[in-house]
Formats: C-alpha cells, sequence, structure tokens
C-alpha cells in the first residue's frame, strides 16, 4: 500500500509491439489512478481511454439502418446466440468459407480468433497485416531465407554506416527521439533515404530525399556503384548467392545520373552514399515494416534494397543486418497447420500465391472485392476484432462494402463509424481489465514473455477478445475444442510452447522472463554465422537475387524496377490534373492509427489532421500555413490542415493517416495492389491541391 492507499501492480502496455512493462497505481475500489512506465505519450495515456465516457460498456444490437447509430442494449447470452446463429446459416447455406474473420491492429486475441475461423471450417482468416509487414517478411524470407533484423529494433555497437532506409523512429519506436537509429554517434557514418527531412534524416551525413515509390531504382543504383568500383564482395557471392551476375548486368542502366531523374535525387549524393554504405563497413540498414513496400511496385523495391547487405558483405556478421529468430515460441494454438490442408483456398490465394505460401492468414485487401463483386470468392459474412474501413485504400468502397455484407459483428472499445454498420457490436476489455500471454512469435523484439494478468476488473460487461472468441466456439457446439470458454487455459496451452524454466517465470515473476537463449544454443552452435550452419533456406539453398519461385509464379526473378503505377513518369496524362506525388500514413507518436484522437490529453498534442506541403507548393496554390486544404484525387477530395513545410520534398504532399475526420485513405488506390504481396499504393499515388473545403466534408471513419 502506498501512502494514499494505493496499490501498484504490473502490466504491459498495448499501444504498439514494444509490449513495454506499465506500474499501475489502484486506490482501495479498485480504479486505477496513476501510471508509470517509459517515456511515451500513449503509453501514458492509457488511462484516457479505460475511463473514456464514450467506452462502449454493453453488448448492442443494431435497430436502425446501417450507420444511423441506433442501437439497443442487448444481454451477452442474445450477442454470442445471434452470432453463433448466423454464422452457422451462413455455413449451411453458402459453405462456411464465406464467413470471414478478421483482426485489426489489435494482434493479442489472434491465435484464439483464427482457432475459431478454422474450426469453424473458414480458411478466411484475415488480419491488418494483409497491409502491414507481412510483404517485407515475405520478400525477405524468399530473398534470403531469413528475415532480417533491422537496426530500428537493435542497436550494434560495431556498427560504422548506418542506412536508414525509410523509418524515423522519433515518431514510431519506443524510446522515440532517444532512438539509437535517429541519432548521429561519434564514429558511425549515417544516411537517411526519405521523401521528408525527418528528425532522423536531420541527424544523417547524407539525406537521400526521394520521390515516394522510386526506393528499388535507388537501390539498383547503389548495386550499379558498388558493382562498377570494384565493392562487392565476390567471393562471399560466388559461394552463396544465385542469380548475383544478372543483376549486376542489369543494374549497369541504373547509374547514379538516370537514376537521378527518377528519384529526384542528387547523382553525387547517390555515389556519395553507396560508397559510404559499402566501404565504411560494419553498415547496417534500419528498415521499417512497411514504407518500402506500400506501393503498386513495393515487393520487388524491397527485394533489391534487402539485397546491398548480401552484395557488399554486411550480411550476418556484428554490426551488420543479423538475421531475426524467434526467441520466444509458444505453442500454436491457431489450429492453422492441422486444418489449413483441408480447407479450401484462402481469400488470395490465387491471386498472390507467393505471398499467401509465406503468409498464414488470407489477403485482407481483397475483402471488398470478395463482398462487393463475389471475386475472387464471395463472402457474405464478417465477424470482427477491431476493424475500421479507414484501413482499406478508397476506403469509402470499404464502407460501403461493410453495408453490404449479410451479417457483421464486431467488437471495439467505441462505436466507431465502422462499428455503426454492424448488425451486433461488442465491447471489448482493455489490456489493463485482461490476462494474456504477452509473446507472439515474430513479435518478440528482445525475447520477452509474460504472463499479463488483469489489473483492472472490465468495466461494465466488457469482454476480453480472445474470450469472446472462446464463447462463440462454444456455442458453435465445440466446447472442447474451446477450453469450455476458459481463457486462462486456453493461454496455458500456449505456454506449453515454453521450457519449464519460462513458463514458471512467465508467470511469476512480474518482469516476466527474458529469453536470450534460443533455438541456436539447443543446436549447439556457438559460431557468429548463421548461415554456415544453416545456409540459407529459400527455394535454391542460396541467396536469391533471380528468384526462381517468383519466376515459376509468373513474376520477375530480379528486382526489376517499374515506376509506381501512378506517377508523374508512368501517367504523365493523369499527372496533368494531378500534378503531386502523395504519400500518406508517417506516424505520430502521440496516435496509434486511429485510435486515440478522442483522448484529450493527446488531441491537444497533435490536434488536427495536416497534410504536409512544400512552400514552393503551396505559394503557388496560394496556401497559407494552417489553411484548409482540399487534397484531391480520382477517388474523392478530402480537407485537411495545410502544415507549410521545407522538410517535405518540393513536389510530394504528405497525409497523416487515420483521421476520423480527414481520412487520407478516401483518396487512396484500392485496383493497382502490389502484385506479389497485395499491399495498397498507400504511399505513391498522384493528387491535386486547393484552397477551400472539399464539396463533400468527409463524416466517416475512426
Ligand atoms: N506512434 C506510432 N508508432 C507506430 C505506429 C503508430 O500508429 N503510431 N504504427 C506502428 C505500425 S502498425 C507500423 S507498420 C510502423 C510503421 O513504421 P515506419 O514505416 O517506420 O513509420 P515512420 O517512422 O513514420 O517512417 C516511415 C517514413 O517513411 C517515409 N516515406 C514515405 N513514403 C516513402 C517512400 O516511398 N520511400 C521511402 N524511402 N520513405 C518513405 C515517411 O516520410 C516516414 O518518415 O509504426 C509502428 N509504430
Ligand atoms: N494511408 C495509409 N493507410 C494505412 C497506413 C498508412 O501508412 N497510410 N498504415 C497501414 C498500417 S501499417 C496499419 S497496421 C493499419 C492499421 O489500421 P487499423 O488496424 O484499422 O488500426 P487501428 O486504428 O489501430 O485499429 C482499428 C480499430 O481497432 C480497435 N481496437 C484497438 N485495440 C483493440 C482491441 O484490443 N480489441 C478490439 N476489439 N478492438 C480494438 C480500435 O478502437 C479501432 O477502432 O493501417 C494501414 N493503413
Ligand atoms: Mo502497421
Amino acid at each position: 500500500m502506498g501512502a494514499e492507499g494505493t496499490t501498484w501492480k504490473r502490466t504491459t502496455c498495448y499501444e504498439c509491439d514494444a509490449n513495454c512493462a506499465f506500474d499501475v497505481a489502484l486506490n482501495r475500489a479498485g480504479q486505477a489512478v496513476d501510471l508509470k512506465g517509459p517515456n511515451c505519450p500513449r503509453g501514458t495515456a492509457q488511462l484516457e481511454r479505460e475511463y473514456h465516457p464514450e467506452r462502449l460498456l454493453h453488448p448492442l444490437k443494431r435497430v436502425g439502418p446501417k450507420g444511423s447509430g441506433r442501437f439497443e442494449r442487448i444481454s451477452w447470452d442474445e450477442a454470442l446466440d445471434t452470432i453463433a446463429g448466423r454464422l452457422s446459416e451462413i455455413r449451411e447455406t453458402h459453405g462456411a468459407e464465406q464467413a470471414a474473420f478478421f483482426a485489426g491492429y489489435t494482434k493479442e486475441a489472434r491465435p484464439q480468433l483464427q482457432r475459431l475461423a478454422h474450426a469453424f471450417g473458414s480458411p478466411n482468416y484475415l488480419t491488418e497485416s494483409g497491409c502491414c509487414f507481412s510483404a517485407t517478411l515475405a520478400a525477405e524470407k524468399l530473398t534470403l531465407g531469413y528475415r532480417l533484423k533491422s537496426a530500428s529494433l537493435l542497436e550494434a555497437e560495431e556498427t560504422r554506416c548506418l542506412l536508414v532506409w525509410s523509418t524515423n523512429p522519433p515518431a514510431s519506436v519506443v524510446p522515440f527521439e532517444d532512438h539509437h537509429a535517429a541519432r548521429s554517434k561519434a564514429g558511425r557514418a549515417m544516411v537517411v533515404v526519405d521523401p521528408r527531412r525527418t528528425e532522423t534524416a536531420e541527424a544523417a551525413d547524407i539525406h537521400l530525399q526521394i520521390r515516394p515509390g522510386t526506393d528499388g531504382a535507388l537501390a539498383l543504383a547503389f548495386h550499379n556503384v558498388i558493382f562498377e568500383n570494384g565493392w562487392a564482395d565476390e567471393a562471399f557471392l560466388k559461394r552463396w548467392a544465385l542469380g548475383w551476375n544478372s543483376l549486376r548486368d542489369y543494374a549497369r542502366a541504373f547509374s547514379p545520373e538516370h537514376v537521378s531523374r527518377i528519384c529526384g535525387v542528387d547523382a553525387d549524393a547517390i555515389r556519395r552514399a553507396a560508397e559510404l554504405y559499402a566501404t565504411s563497413g560494419p553498415a547496417q540498414i534500419a528498415l521499417s515494416p512497411t514504407a518500402t513496400v506500400q506501393h503498386s511496385n513495393g515487393f520487388q523495391n524491397h527485394r533489391a534494397i534487402v539485397l546491398l547487405p548480401a552484395v557488399t558483405g554486411n550480411l550476418d556478421i556484428p554490426g551488420g543486418n543479423r538475421f531475426f529468430l524467434d526467441k520466444v515460441r509458444p505453442k500454436p494454438i491457431d489450429l492453422f497447420r492441422e486444418t489449413i490442408g483441408e480447407l479450401p483456398p484462402r481469400l488470395g490465394e490465387e491471386r498472390f500465391p507467393v505471398w499467401t505460401r509465406y503468409w498464414p492468414a488470407g489477403q485482407s485487401m481483397l475483402l471488398p472485392d470478395a463482398i462487393l463483386t463475389g471475386q475472387p470468392q464471395p463472402i457474405q459474412a464478417l465477424f470482427a476484432i477491431g476493424i475500421n474501413a479507414s484501413m482499406w485504400p478508397n476506403s469509402r468502397r470499404m464502407l460501403a462494402a461493410l453495408e453490404a455484407l449479410d451479417f457483421f459483428a464486431c467488437s471495439d472499445f467505441f462505436l466507431t463509424e465502422t462499428a455503426k454498420r454492424a448488425d451486433i457490436v461488442l465491447p471489448a476489455a482493455t489490456n489493463l481489465e485482461r490476462e494474456a500471454l504477452v509473446a507472439y512469435p515474430g513479435c518478440q523484439f528482445r525475447g520477452e514473455v509474460r504472463y499479463r494478468q488483469a489489473v483492472l476488473a472490465p468495466r461494465g460487461e466488457a469482454r476480453p477478445d480472445a474470450r469472446i472468441a472462446l464463447d462463440l466456439g462454444v456455442r458453435l457446439g465445440m466446447p472442447e475444442r474451446f477450453w469450455h470458454g476458459d481463457l486462462a487455459a486456453s493461454w496455458a496451452e500456449a505456454a506449453e510452447g515454453l521450457t519449464e524454466e519460462v513458463r514458471r517465470r512467465a508467470y511469476e515473476d512480474p518482469d516476466g522472463a527474458m529469453v536470450f537463449s534460443d533455438v541456436l544454443e539447443e543446436e549447439g552452435f556457438a559460431g557468429e554465422r548463421l548461415y554456415e550452419l544453416r545456409g540459407f533456406p529459400t527455394a535454391s539453398g542460396r541467396i536469391e537475387f533471380d528468384s526462381q519461385e517468383l519466376r515459376g509464379a509468373g513474376y520477375d526473378g530480379l528486382p526489376v524496377y517499374r515506376e509506381p503505377a501512378e506517377s508523374p513518369l508512368a501517367s504523365p496524362a493523369l499527372a496533368e490534373d494531378y500534378p503531386f506525388v502523395l504519400t500518406s500514413g508517417g506516424r505520430s507518436k502521440y496516435y496509434t492509427h486511429s485510435q486515440q484522437q478522442r483522448f484529450p490529453g493527446l488531441a491537444a498534442k497533435d490536434p488536427v489532421p495536416r497534410a504536409q506541403i512544400h512552400p514552393w507548393d503551396a505559394d503557388a496554390q496560394g496556401i497559407r500555413d494552417g489553411a484548409d486544404v482540399v487534397v484531391r484525387t480520382p477517388r474523392g477530395a478530402v480537407t485537411f490542415t495545410a502544415e507549410v513545410t521545407d522538410a517535405v520534398k518540393p513536389g510530394v504532399v504528405h497525409c497523416f493517416h487515420g483521421w476520423s475526420k480527414a481520412d487520407v485513405n478516401q483518396l487512396t488506390d484500392h485496383l493497382h495492389l502490389d502484385p506479389i504481396s497485395g499491399f495498397p499504393p498507400f504511399k505513391s499515388g498522384l493528387c491535386a491541391l486547393a484552397l477551400g473545403e472539399a464539396a463533400e466534408p468527409y463524416a466517416m471513419g475512426e
């Protein structure tokens, strides 16, 4: 007990994948009155969600038209029976695969949700990963056989050159401004590739201010300079790589002068940056999970980048890019392996066969098509935990799709505009109110695992999402397979995958277990190079500069550069009407996507949806800083607040994403998905600017 009768309890934050430890002070009534944890505005604001007056506290049934917001309180029994009943009807009339199960940025309950989908008989478990991270993972695994460990997560003392390619930790990675990859450091050269002069770019020796979506061309220019100057590690390439000489030949066309015209960057700066990277090693690339791949050409662009460490001998060396290994591996309870062979094709499996091979879910970017056109396969019903139509490109179309569903149920903390389209809305318990085994394969940066106990009783009738999935499994007639609804038992089964010692610490130690040992030690490996032990586990067993797997599926085997589908060079006629390049979704440290706009503490810090515009472009249109500016694309027009700043590249407009009153995805293109990953071009399209307000002010979102 503290001085005022408070008790402190340990919990973990849930605002991002870092899962930081937080201590919560509880008063005698069991209410949270204070929080202590890392210096992170979103972590510190967790109680604004917890006690927000608009939080959903009871299950609701829609009684007015979709979108009207007219709902009536119902019991959990009625809500669950309705959902189980409607899903069963759809399964009987159309087949189980016509019901989809979706999880947005919320990740904790995914194992139980996926289990529900597959036990129900549907392959269509979909997530936000259809536009986040899975493309970089697939591109890296397909090319190198491993996922790259990136300096955005872990600092290596030995690094002498840091190449930050499209990430800005002060906005997106704890500890923000203090992140090592955002600061200059004595003895370490730094190059940043970003269309904006971010805080990270300001710390760099060279900033390559690239036109969005041209990263592949820039990476090819690096390859060009490196091979021309004899800086490639040919001995390594001869032994371990396939098709590297084809890439060398292909890159001959990408001289710095030529690429300078594509990317809008000075040719000498490209030369100097490539020289720094290739000759002052150990060199390491810090990557974004998404910024290189949210383009119509992103998958191949990303491949061209991740081949740079292979060419320069910076792969798997201290201070270079090592490989990411899952250190904590709970037992999978998602039923994916057990069932997927028996289930019909997943959404996207035919169109994105390579991506599907690397990612154990369907491609959510095709959900609007599936609902509205029945292509590539029809979807009639959706059960979602945390869904926002504004996550999709051309989001008004996604909202229309949700309205066209036969049945739609979701859980959330708030009655969002998206939830207003649902037939049933369920109140989700927050991370402070729910227990969970906090460790996801692939998401743990440091190999930490802990069992987070609930520190607060759920408000109203809120329930953990994972528990809701179990409750539905039980109502669908599978009590045994769903632990009779016992959430702790489901986590206990996942924890069976941990060693006894790690499991004990995960449950008993409030700090959880830090797991540093890994599979390599189990194999008795003490050496420095993982590939010497395991080779490169790609299709050919070598680093695939020229990927046979991609060729086999009808794609280019080399990381061939193609212009973004909408660009001044690819679509000059369109560019006459839409002369600016639009990129979106640079992060703000005050928000997680759409989530905190209704928290007064954070809204005060970053109050308006901003469109960043260079002064030359703003002046030409008569746009002043702080004025309303209409950003227009062939999909629509949205009003933002102009932030006139020379930090953004001239000719480029950058809009922040996730805003309910100004949703940039009302403007983005759903047609030109990346042909390999299905990722949408959030970060390279065309737009026009005008002073004033859009004729149809935007009113959807959250
Ligand atoms: N505070 C906060 N942190 C977050 C999130 C959040 O919502 N809020 N979201 C989390 C999630 S889901 C994700 S996926 C990650 C995203 O993580 P990151 O993608 O690393 O996000 P940022 O740090 O904003 O860096 C992206 C940078 O890419 C630049 N950029 C835009 N277009 C291009 C381009 O075409 N080429 C290049 N080279 N650069 C480009 C932008 O200007 C921006 O500075 O952040 C995670 N962290
Ligand atoms: N233009 C553009 N669009 C983008 C991006 C971009 O950079 N530019 N980034 C993309 C990326 S990388 C990502 S990851 C997506 C993120 O997109 P979303 O997944 O839509 O992100 P959020 O807004 O965080 O969450 C969606 C909903 O989940 C609810 N929610 C949050 N936590 C929970 C929970 O624990 N339980 C339940 N039941 N509900 C919860 C929130 O209240 C919210 O309504 O956006 C993508 N869209
Ligand atoms: Mo993301």
